[in-house]
C-alpha cells in the first residue's frame, strides 16, 4: 500500500504535477505515514530521477522547474505535520540566497533555492536586486553557513566580489562560505574573487553546498 503511494509520489514529481503531489502528501498524512518517510521514499526519488535525467541531457529546464515546484509543494504540505509530530529533517545548514543588486533574473536562483530546500537546507531567499548590505545583514541575523549569490549580467557579477569583501571586512569569513553562480560566472571567477564554491546548475549547487558544510555525499541530491 505504502509502496504504491511512494511510487505515485515519485511519479507526481517526475510529471511536475504540483496538485497531484499535494493530494498525495495529504493522503499520506491521512494514512498516518511518517512525513519524513514520504519525502525520502517518495518525493525525493522523483526529484533525484529528474535531476539525473537533466544532468544527462534527457530532461530540459521546464521539467526541472516543474519538478522543483511540485517538490516544494509536497514538502510545504508535509512540513506542518512534521512539526506537529516533533520530527524534523536534519537541517544540513542555513543558506542566504539572493540575486545581486541591479539584476532581476530570478529563475536560476529560485531553482537553486528549491533544490537546496528539497535536499534539507534551510533557505532564506531574499529575492532579486538585493544590495550587498542586506545580504550580509541577513547572513549575520540567521547565522548563515552559506551565502549563495546569483548574477546573470556581466555588469552585475562584480557585486559577488563586493559580497565576499563585505563578509571579509566584518570578519564573518571563513565561517560563512560564499557560493556563486549565474550564466556569466565561472570557476575562474570564483577563484579570482575569493569565493568558496561555484556551480553551473542547481543540482551541482546542492553538491557544492553539502561540501561547504562538510556533508558531501555521492550522487545527485
Ligand atoms: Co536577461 N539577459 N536580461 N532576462 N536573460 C541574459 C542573462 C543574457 C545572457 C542574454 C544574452 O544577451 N545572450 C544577457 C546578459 C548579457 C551579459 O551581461 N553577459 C541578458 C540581458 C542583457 C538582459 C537585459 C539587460 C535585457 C534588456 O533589458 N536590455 C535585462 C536585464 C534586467 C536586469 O536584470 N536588470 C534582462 C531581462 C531579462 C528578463 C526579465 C526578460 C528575463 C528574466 C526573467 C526572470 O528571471 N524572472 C531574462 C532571461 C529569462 C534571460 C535568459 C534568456 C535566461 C536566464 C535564465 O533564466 N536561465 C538569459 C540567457 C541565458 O542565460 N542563457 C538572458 C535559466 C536558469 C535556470 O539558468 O543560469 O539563471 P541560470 O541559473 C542556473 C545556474 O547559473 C546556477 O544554477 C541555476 C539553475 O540551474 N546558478 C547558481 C544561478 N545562480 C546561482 C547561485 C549559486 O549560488 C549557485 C548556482
Amino acid at each position: 500500500m505504502s509502496e504504491e503511494l511512494f511510487k505515485a509520489m515519485a511519479q507526481s514529481i517526475i510529471d511536475g504535477d504540483a496538485e497531484e503531489a499535494e493530494r498525495l502528501a495529504k493522503q499520506a498524512i491521512a494514512l498516518g505515514i511518517d512525513p519524513l518517510e514520504a519525502i525520502n521514499k517518495g518525493f525525493v526519488q522523483g526529484v533525484n530521477h529528474v535531476g539525473n535525467e537533466f544532468a544527462c541531457g534527457n530532461a530540459y529546464l521546464p521539467e526541472l522547474v516543474m519538478a522543483g515546484e511540485a517538490m516544494k509543494t509536497a514538502v510545504a504540505t508535509l512540513e506542518p505535520e512534521m512539526a506537529r509530530r516533533g520530527t524534523s529533517r536534519e537541517v544540513l545548514g542555513k543558506v542566504v540566497l539572493a540575486t545581486v543588486q541591479g539584476d532581476i533574473h530570478d529563475i536560476g536562483k529560485t531553482l537553486v533555492g528549491t533544490m537546496l530546500s528539497a535536499a534539507g537546507f534551510q533557505v532564506f531567499d531574499l529575492g532579486v536586486d538585493v544590495p550587498v548590505e542586506r545580504i550580509v545583514e541577513k547572513a549575520r541575523e540567521v547565522d548563515a553557513d552559506i551565502v549563495g549569490v546569483s548574477a546573470l549580467l556581466t555588469t552585475t557579477m562584480v557585486r559577488q566580489r563586493d559580497v565576499v569583501e563585505a563578509l571579509d571586512d566584518l570578519g564573518m569569513r571563513p565561517r560563512v562560505k560564499v557560493m556563486v553562480g549565474g550564466a556569466p560566472v565561472t570557476s575562474e571567477w570564483m577563484r579570482e574573487i575569493g569565493a568558496d564554491g561555484y556551480s553551473e546548475d542547481a543540482i551541482g549547487a546542492v553538491q557544492v553546498a553539502r561540501t561547504l558544510v562538510g556533508k558531501a555525499v555521492g550522487g545527485a541530491l
